[in-house]
């Protein structure tokens, strides 16, 4: 054997022997830079080809080409393996237990109070009203006069508020919204529904609350008349309530309607049989309606001769515990999360 071929293979050995202990990659590409670049001394071996002739030169050109592939090779494969190995050892490092809980968010929910106030909008809009609101805070020229209730009248009793000043308090009722429709409308005919919050100086019990949500309605045009509003109703609870609720018209007063109704819905602790919740009745009041009267119609620009109207005022609270079974109206303002998340849509 030619001596420079006994180098190469001794070189060979050598190199291929550092890369099998080579066990990380900063160690691997150190050997490639020292063994197998350019400037290594795997290359610098060529220039002995210069000092043989003829035969040997053509075997050492040969000898060079398989050594420097089995090299390539071998490395090729120690690279690939301490690849592996290093993906194996940062799998096993960054292992993700499953089995331990992950991190939970709670869900939001609409408050029942607004999903029932939504759903009764529905109800209403699909009939054509339109949405309208007034303000919390009122005069008691809207909250009051304008319904026909002059001072000293006796239904302020029934609708005493807390006052802001002598002459604004916090709307008893969502009536007031009703006038201020009407100043907007200047004489045109109206549909329309105000939804919003009323206060009054109640005693709270499992269905008064001193601050409570009412849907007011008004309809003006010509020729309207009580039928129209018992339609109206009519079609409303059974859309609210289905077809087997027990609903009961009464007559009743108010100052600013001329006939006045008062609706019930039976009970739905007692389906009507009478309970504690009910005071033995059988039915739970919900509403307050009639024919607008035509004092009220005069004072917001309508002629009483030419137009006449109804309207109406939903008690919100009520509304939803008929639907829900809610046994005291407390439950809608007390906070209390356990009750909330009952009506949370899923
Ligand atoms: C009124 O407030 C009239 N403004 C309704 C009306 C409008 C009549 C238009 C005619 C024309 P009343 O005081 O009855 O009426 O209240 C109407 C509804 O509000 C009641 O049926 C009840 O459902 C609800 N409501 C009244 N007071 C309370 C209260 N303290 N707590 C909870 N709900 C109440």
């Amino acid at each position: 054997m030619i001596e420079p071929i006994k180098k190469l293979i001794e070189l060979k050995d050598k190199i291929l022997e550092k890369i099998n202990e080579a066990a990380d990659e900063k160690t691997l590409k150190s050997v490639q830079e020292q063994d197998l670049s350019k400037k290594s001394s795997l290359s610098g071996m060529m220039s002995l080809i210069s000092s043989l002739s003829g035969e040997d030169k053509i075997t050492f050109g040969q000898a060079m080409n398989s050594t420097k592939k089995e090299i390539q090779e071998k490395f090729a494969d120690k690279e690939k393996e301490i690849h592996e190995k290093a993906i194996k050892e940062r799998l096993e490092k960054e292992k993700i237990d499953i089995s331990l809980p992950g991190t939970t968010y709670k869900m939001g929910g609409i408050n029942p109070f607004y999903q029932i106030v939504d759903e009764m909008i529905d109800v209403f809009t699909s009939m054509g009203y339109q949405v309208k609101e007034g303000p919390d805070v009122e005069t008691d020229f809207f909250n009051f006069e304008r319904m026909n209730i002059p001072a000293n009248h006796p239904a302020r009793e029934m609708q005493d508020s807390f006052y802001i000043t002598n002459s604004t308090l916090l709307r008893t009722h969502t009536s007031p919204a009703q006038a201020h429709a009407m100043d907007e409308a200047n004489g045109r005919p109206l549909k329309i529904i105000c939804p919003g919050k009323c206060f009054r100086r109640d005693d709270d019990d499992a269905t008064h609350s001193h601050q409570f949500g009412q849907i007011e309605g008004l309809v003006i045009d010509k020729n309207i008349n009580l039928g129209n509003l018992k339609a109206t109703l009519e079609l409303f609870l059974r859309r609210m309530f289905g077809e087997k609720r027990e609903v009961r018209f009464r007559s009743s007063y108010f100052p600013f309607t001329e006939p006045s109704v008062e609706v019930d819905i039976s009970c739905m602790e007692c389906h009507g049989k009478g309970c504690p919740m009910c005071k033995g009745t059988g039915y739970i009041e919900i509403l307050g309606a009639g024919m607008v009267h035509p004092n009220v119609l005069e004072m917001s620009g309508y002629d009483p001769k030419e137009y006449s109207g109804f309207a109406f005022g939903i008690g919100i609270e009520r509304v939803a515990m008929l639907r829900y079974g809610v046994d005291d109206i407390r439950k809608f303002y007390q906070g209390d999360v356990r009750f909330i998340e009952q009506f949370t849509r899923k």
